[in-house]
């Protein structure tokens, strides 16, 4: 799937051209309802990588998102246009699964690599979300449910070798987002390099201490294996809190509160810890970010129950499957003679390993987001720079404490005690 050149029918859209696809398209054009020139559009583009449309006319409303030839924050940074390809493809394989934790694909157009999904005009991105205040409780448990349907269903947990291997074969040619995910996540931040900053020189001994800490190259060397190595399942590949959205209006009050994964065009083959270490790397972020007790409680909550949630949905697909004879072709049941309880301590040691995985791949997303090239936006929220500062160090010591001592710190309930210890320490430093 991959070019380097923009197809000779691609262009990049403007509002008409957004509304003469779409107008060619009966099917949408009925969903959005009364002539082209009535339906509004507005443009909500919000990652590093595509222009993003919100599209709206008297019946309903789109969502339109179609890749540049180039990084969106960068015109420099020349890039293949297969994303929104890959980001297809991926909502066709996990959406039966999961059903509306994810978006309907509406269409795709394999000439302007135009994707149009459901519209959620009545979402807000939860890390906006978060930053505005907001409390959406079921949010890290609709997403643990996700990563469990997401990944199970697409492993050879659940299908035959065959089966699982043609499904994840096209996605591991997702070459240009993974080579993004190898050198900005996993390479950058540990070696001297153009592409990383910081706002504040207060950052340059963690920074230099990460990268000099033997016991840190050696866990992300071997995270790096285990990234590009370990084939579990179709991961979504970025799933941080940027793509996640949650209707509005959410707060402790209303239990109804959606969520939906989007953005999954970094998909590709890898071990599940991965996709569970970016949400609670990014989670931990903003508590780091707001400072407060508050948040602290919030977001330890949070964590905890994205981590409960996957694993009890996880096993229990797992455990269903093996029940109804439909499982795949790894960790059969018969290799354990039927016994319950040998089967039970290999799915224990499995999902052991996932979370040690999580543990450390969420210490490398704080990382990567405070020193690397690309930073979230969570630590505004401090009132100064001193402050932001000393946040942005106490995110890093817990997470190079993550990474330099892994034995100790691979479980969640580890990960918990030791962010509540570093988010206590920091509250009582005098900034
Ligand atoms: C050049 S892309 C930088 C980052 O933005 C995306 O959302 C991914 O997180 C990527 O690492
Ligand atoms: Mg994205």
């Amino acid at each position: 799937m991959t070019r380097h050149a923009p197809p000779p029918a691609y262009r990049t859209l403007d509002a008409d051209g957004i509304r003469a696809v779409l107008a060619a398209q009966p099917a949408l054009a009925a969903r959005l309802g009364g002539p082209p020139g009535a339906w509004r559009v507005r443009e909500v583009s919000d990652g590093n990588l595509n222009n993003v449309f919100l599209i709206g006319g008297p019946a309903g409303g789109v969502c339109v998102k179609q890749s540049l030839p180039h990084v969106r924050v960068d015109p420099d940074w020349k890039m293949p246009l297969d994303r929104t390809a890959f980001e297809a493809a991926y909502l066709r394989a996990v959406r039966p699964h999961v059903g509306d934790l994810t978006t309907d694909i509406l269409h795709f157009d394999p000439d302007l690599f135009v994707l149009v999904v459901e519209s959620l005009d009545r979402h807000v991105v939860l890390r906006h979300g978060l930053m505005q205040g907001g409390d959406w409780p079921d949010a890290a448990r609709a997403v643990g449910a996700f990563v469990a349907r997401a990944c199970f269903h697409t492993s050879p947990l659940a299908l035959p070798f065959e089966r699982a291997f043609d499904l994840l074969e096209p996605f591991a040619r997702n070459h240009t987002l993974t080579r993004i995910t190898v050198d900005l996540v996993l390479t950058d931040p540990y070696r001297v390099h153009p592409r990383n900053h910081w706002l504040s020189p207060e950052l340059d001994p963690i920074a230099a201490e990460i990268r000099a800490d033997p016991a840190v190259r050696r866990r992300v060397g071997a995270l790096q294996a285990r990234f590009l190595t370990c084939r579990q399942a179709l991961l979504h590949g970025d799933l941080h809190t940027g793509s996640v959205m949650v209707s509005t209006g959410g707060n402790q009050a209303e239990t109804q509160a959606e969520t939906r994964i989007i953005d999954g065009e970094f998909a590709l083959p890898g071990p599940i810890g991965f996709d569970c270490g970016l949400f609670v790397g990014n989670l931990l972020m903003h508590l780091f970010a707001r400072g407060d007790a508050d948040a602290e409680t919030r977001i330890l909550r949070d964590v905890a129950r994205f981590w409960t949630t996957f694993r009890t949905d996880f096993t229990t697909l797992w455990r269903d499957a093996i029940a109804a004879g439909t499982a795949g072709d790894a960790v059969p049941a018969d290799l354990f003679g039927h016994d319950p309880s040998l089967l039970r301590q290999a799915q224990d040691d499995l999902l052991r390993d996932i979370e040690s995985d999580m543990v450390g791949f969420a210490a490398t997303e704080i990382i990567r987001r405070i020193l690397g090239y690309a930073h979230v936006p969570d630590f505004d929220l401090a009132p100064d720079r001193a402050h932001r500062a000393h946040r942005q160090n106490a995110a890093l010591r817990l997470a190079r404490d993550l990474l330099a001592d892994p034995d100790r710190t691979g479980t969640t309930d580890a990960l918990l005690a030791l962010a509540r210890r570093h988010a206590q320490a920091a509250r009582h430093t005098k900034v």
